[in-house]
């Protein structure tokens, strides 16, 4: 299958991630996308892509136009304001409080942000143009009539909701390639999020809604990121009850158990019909994630590729999380080859 990836993805680089109440190295590095590249040449998976551009108006589809704005010009504003850092939230709108925008950028970085690890930096916003230009280059790919597509997309996506970043996120790509799918005929969509952290964002994009269903297997939130979403019992509401759903694994769920997990979301796809599927890959179920819990093998993501493939339905990949560096490509590559391996 053909990969797609851009090069600007290294404008960003942030320097800083709150971590343990002091400031961090990011995770969320570079050398992530770098390493994949690398891998997916080395095993000759299929020719690599730059993206086209495509502006704003995909994007405009699933997020708003006053959170877009923001973030086009957030860098902009915390440097006029002389702050010496990266521009990181330190203050929300809390129960009680006006959910309004304040002019100040302290604020509106809070109104527009669910978690404060993610510092947005100079060359965020053109990265995170770039990576949304990726994953609609592969959708572009898939609804022309590939059979399946990567988007080696960073930064990541899953966790930005329509107007709000966090959890290394800003544009949700995979929401995007899905609503693109839908504006171009395809009558229903699935996106299947197998990152080891709940799609909090992809899941309240499409909460509300029958012709996109989200399923998401993850850690459980009672535990770890992103602690306010992902339980089981958040089915969808109004039109989307009963097109939204959660797998929850406890710390230290081997492949035997999350398989089951998969099966489970396989199935509902399988009666679900949809005319396109959107992947939201993250390796960071993998045994040695340094933020996850869960116990995947390289060997494991093999056969969850060859699940996927087995749905045989039109396929976008788009990149997620995954922190172990040295093992994210070959293990990306794995769930890639696996799903060849099935069609
Ligand atoms: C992004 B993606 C580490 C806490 C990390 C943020 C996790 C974001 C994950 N001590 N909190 O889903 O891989
Ligand atoms: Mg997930
Ligand atoms: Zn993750």
């Amino acid at each position: 299958m053909k990969t797609v990836f851009s090069p600007l993805h290294n404008r960003r680089t942030a320097t800083t991630e709150l971590d343990g109440g002091i400031l961090i190295a990011p995770h969320e590095k570079p050398s992530r996308a770098e390493t994949i590249l690398s891998r997916v040449k080395q095993q000759q998976l299929g020719d690599v892509l730059p993206p086209q551009e495509f502006g704003l108006a995909p994007v405009l589809r699933v997020h708003t136009q006053d959170y877009v704005d923001f973030l086009r010009t957030s860098w902009e504003d915390w440097t006029a304001e002389g702050k010496p850092g990266e521009a990181i939230p330190a203050v929300w709108p809390g129960r009680g409080m006006r959910h309004r925008v304040p002019k100040d950028i302290d604020g509106r970085l809070g109104y527009y942000s669910f978690a404060a690890e993610t510092s947005i930096t100079e060359g965020t916003w053109e990265a995170a143009c770039a990576s949304a230009d990726v994953a609609l280059t592969a959708q572009a790919l898939v609804a022309g009539g590939e059979p399946a597509a990567f988007a080696l997309c960073r930064p990541p996506g899953h966790h930005a909701h329509a107007d709000l970043f966090g959890g290394y996120c800003f544009f949700n790509n995979a929401a995007i390639s899905a609503q693109a799918f839908r504006d171009q005929g395809a009558r229903r969509v699935a996106v299947l999020d197998v990152d080891f952290h709940h799609g909090n964002g992809t899941q309240s994009i499409f909460y509300q809604r029958d012709d996109v269903m989200t399923i998401s297997l993850h850690g459980d939130p009672d535990l770890v990121f992103p602690h306010f979403l992902g339980f089981e019992d958040e089915t969808g509401e109004g039109p989307g009850e009963g097109f939204n759903m959660n797998l929850v694994y406890p710390p230290g769920t081997p492949f035997g158990v999350w398989r089951d997990g998969l099966e489970t979301a396989c199935r509902r796809i399988e009666a679900y019909q949809p005319d396109a599927l959107v992947i939201a890959l993250g390796v960071d179920t993998f045994e040695h994630d340094p933020i996850s819990f869960f116990k995947l093998t390289s060997a494991d993501y093999l056969l969850m590729g060859e699940r996927l493939g087995k749905l045989k339905l039109p396929t976008l990949f788009t990149m997620e999380g995954g922190y172990d560096v040295d093992a994210i490509g070959v293990n990306v590559v794995n769930v890639l080859r696996g799903f060849e391996s099935a069609r």
